[in-house]
């Protein structure tokens, strides 16, 4: 049975394409699913993509994943260097975490350098676009084969 990864993507994320297309490209979020259903193909794994505006949300959909999902790929947006809600509910999750960032946080404004998420990540990919999505769900693959 193939196992299911979950790709939880935060605020502001449904505009990806129209929003600061020179930061985060032109490529929508639906391009992005797109792209991640044709990789898990690939590999056998179901995916379950999501988008919510709403840290709650966001935290039902973890909490939800810790009995479905075999490992979750987080792109927090907003809610990365703010929410210790969705780090404390990542924590209770016992499979990988990568957390994705399109842009390079690193080298943008100070606030956006921490991240909350990471210290529940297993690893972080960030400045290499949707691309880094399609790197996660390799990563997660090779990880659910053979965990480190
Ligand atoms: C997306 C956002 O919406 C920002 O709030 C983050 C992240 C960066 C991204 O690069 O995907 O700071």
């Amino acid at each position: 049975m193939s196992q299911r990864i979950d790709i939880l993507n935060g605020p502001n994320l449904n505009l990806l394409g129209v929003r600061e297309p020179q930061i985060y490209g032109h490529q929508t979020l639906a391009d992005v699913e797109q792209l991640c259903r044709g990789f898990a193909k690939t590999r056998d794994l179901e995916v379950a993509f999501r988008q919510s505006n709403h840290e709650g949300q966001i935290i039902d959909w973890i909490q939800e994943a810790r009995a479905s999902a075999a490992a979750i790929i987080i792109n927090p947006a907003g809610f990365t260097s703010t929410s210790i809600a969705i780090l404390d509910a990542l924590k209770t999750f016992e499979g990988p975490i990568v957390e994705v960032h399109l842009s390079n946080i690193h080298r943008r404004e100070a606030f956006r350098h921490h991240s909350y998420v990471s210290l529940a990540a297993t690893g972080v990919i960030c400045g290499l676009g949707t691309h880094g999505y399609v790197l996660a769900l390799e990563a997660i693959a090779d990880l659910i084969e053979t965990p480190v």
